[in-house]
């Protein structure tokens, strides 16, 4: 196996025995296939719609695959298996893309043997491409990933576009030719200009079925009656098990990047939605252990379960687990969440974890709602700077640098945030400048596109560009959603953003380069250095 897709790879250069993750070679493998499969796909796909004709599906199957592969969302390699055989099928009833088709056009699944004869001729191939190319190929499906993910979310509530669906067809096509390095660069920054139009789209899609988000305080204990606990970003499945639990005496609760659900009025009505229970998802196996409850894991991030609450695990939409169960969707596209609260009944109450209230829903509407009282205290010199410290957590020890450095931020900064990354410091008790939270938390990092609208509305209100605002950029990565918004930042024409906690195996010292000198990215230093650098004056 070869695997450098995200933060924790092995030596900081790629797994490839076993995933850091807890990835199997064996998984490893059937993703590398089911991706090349998806690249075949879409070179006949897109000659197909060139033709006039084209399965308006195949991009929905594209996105999905590509969410599955994510770190930490799937790791059973029967449903892997099964999406490949899928793939072919799809991709055969498609006539060929002319006469001298790629491989991964042809190529057929026929046993388990020859799917992992094709996995292990996939790594060899990859030291056959020169080292900047191989790690544009790589920038970019990462990306393609992390815009299948964002895109599945939005297209499970209604929400579609064919022109991301095509992009994403695209650049996997991409991948199969011999384009130049300039070319691959054009790529990878259409690919974060459709990123940016992907999280709006999902914005909309959330807003529409959920309501605008409000700024609303979220209590972290435990209740005394038994609960269900939902982690992930899938705040549909979140909305379906709340109406399913109504009135059941069963409390539900959410984990992780759940937290920014208690933001919306279509699911904060819910009285027995009870609060956010523990923190994000590296410290989910205690977390999990001392919740008592079924767990419903509707997208990443999932560690592997232990032995010990295992039974309680659930998982759903992309994620999977050998042994774990599964509750998936009818063909009207209804999930049944009767086995989990059946489940929590018979389970006690969660043990306490609570660590006082949080803050969040600080999301693009409700912030520009108050954009007066925000610019005003600019004016004034009451808030001297924004940092934007967006993205994930992780397991990595050095993350606790974010915590640091946001206890170090001086009292008149405000910190921007999305994505888990803000466990490190949203329990901090920053306080507030006239009112306004020293931690604005966007939401999910499905909500990074809140942090765009905000600065383009701050740069707007001061009328310059969003390089000359009082803003700096202090991004977490972890997966491959983040590299997309990394992407979409990029495409934007944000530049000197540091990057952190480790800067990503897979970008080679080459593009590093380019990525230095044409945008001004850093690796993150110390809190002393990189503090001095982000709030000069300080
Ligand atoms: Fe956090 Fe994990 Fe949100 Fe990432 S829950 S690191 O995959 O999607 O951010
Ligand atoms: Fe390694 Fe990360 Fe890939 Fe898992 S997802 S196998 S930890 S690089």
């Amino acid at each position: 196996m070869f695997c450098n897709q995200c933060e924790e790879t092995a030596k900081g250069l790629g797994c490839t025995v076993r995933g850091v993750c807890g990835k199997d070679a064996e998984t490893a493998g059937l993703q590398d296939v089911l991706i090349y499969l998806l690249k075949g796909l879409s070179v006949r796909n897109l000659a197909a719609i060139k033709n006039g004709g084209g399965d308006p599906e195949v991009g929905e199957f594209i996105a999905g695959c590509l969410f599955a592969t994510l770190t930490n969302v799937n790791f059973d390699p029967a449903r892997f298996e099964d999406k490949i055989r899928e793939a072919a099928r799809i991709r055969d009833a498609l006539p060929p893309a002319g006469s001298a088709e790629p491989d991964a056009c042809t190529w057929t699944p026929e046993s388990q043997a020859a799917i992992a004869a094709k996995a292990e001729e996939i790594v060899a191939a990859r030291e056959m491409v020169d080292a900047d190319l191989q790690s544009l190929r790589d920038l970019l499906v990462f990306g393609l990933k992390g815009m299948g993910a964002y895109y599945h979310h939005a297209s499970v509530l209604g929400y579609r576009d064919e022109e991301i669906t095509t992009f994403l067809q695209e650049g996997l096509a991409a991948t199969l030719h011999d384009h130049t390095a300039d070319e691959m660069v054009t790529l990878v920054l259409k690919c974060g200009e459709i990123g940016v139009k992907t999280l709006a789209l999902l914005d909309r899609a959330n807003t529409a079925a959920f309501g605008t988000p409000e700024i609303t305080t979220v209590s972290t204990g435990a209740g005394t009656r038994p609960g269900i606990l939902v982690t992930g970003h899938d705040l549909k499945d979140l909305a379906d098990l709340l109406a399913q639990t109504a009135g059941t005496g069963v409390d539900v609760y959410t984990h992780g990047e759940m937290l920014p659900a208690h933001a919306y009025p279509e699911l904060k009505k819910y009285d027995h939605l009870v609060g956010n229970y523990g923190g994000s998802w590296p410290f989910q196996r205690e977390e999990f252990e001392r919740f008592n409850g079924p767990v419903l894991v509707t997208t990443n991030c999932l560690v592997p379960p232990k032995d010990t609450y295992r039974d309680r695990v659930y998982t759903t939409g992309p994620v999977g687990f050998a042994g774990v169960k599964h509750i998936g969707a009818s063909s009207d596209g209804k999930k049944d969440f009767s086995p989990l609260i059946e489940h929590a009944k018979c389970c006690e109450p969660p043990q306490d974890l609570s660590r006082g209230d949080l803050v969040t829903g600080c999301a693009h509407a409700p912030v520009l709602a108050i954009a007066d009282t925000v610019v005003n205290a600019v004016k004034s010199g009451a808030v001297k700077r924004f940092i934007v410290m967006a993205g994930c957590d992780g397991r990595y020890s050095g993350r606790d640098y974010y915590t640091r450095f946001a206890e170090a931020l001086p009292a008149d900064t405000i910190i921007l945030t999305a994505g888990c990354a803000k466990y490190r410091y949203n329990s901090l008790g920053l306080g507030t400048i006239g009112g306004i939270p020293r931690v604005l938390d966007a939401g999910q990092c499905n909500d990074s596109y809140s942090l765009v609208v905000i600065a383009q509305a701050l740069a707007k209100a001061f009328g310059v560009g969003v390089n000359e605002l009082p803003v700096s950029y202090n991004i977490a990565w972890y997966e491959q959603k983040a590299v997309l918004v990394l992407l979409s930042l990029l495409s934007l024409g944000i530049k000197d953003i540091t990057l952190g906690p480790r800067l990503p195996g897979f970008v080679s010292p080459g593009i590093l380069k380019v990525l230095v000198e044409n945008f001004g990215i850093k690796g993150i230093t110390t809190v002393e250095e990189d503090l001095a650098r982000m709030v000069p004056g300080n």
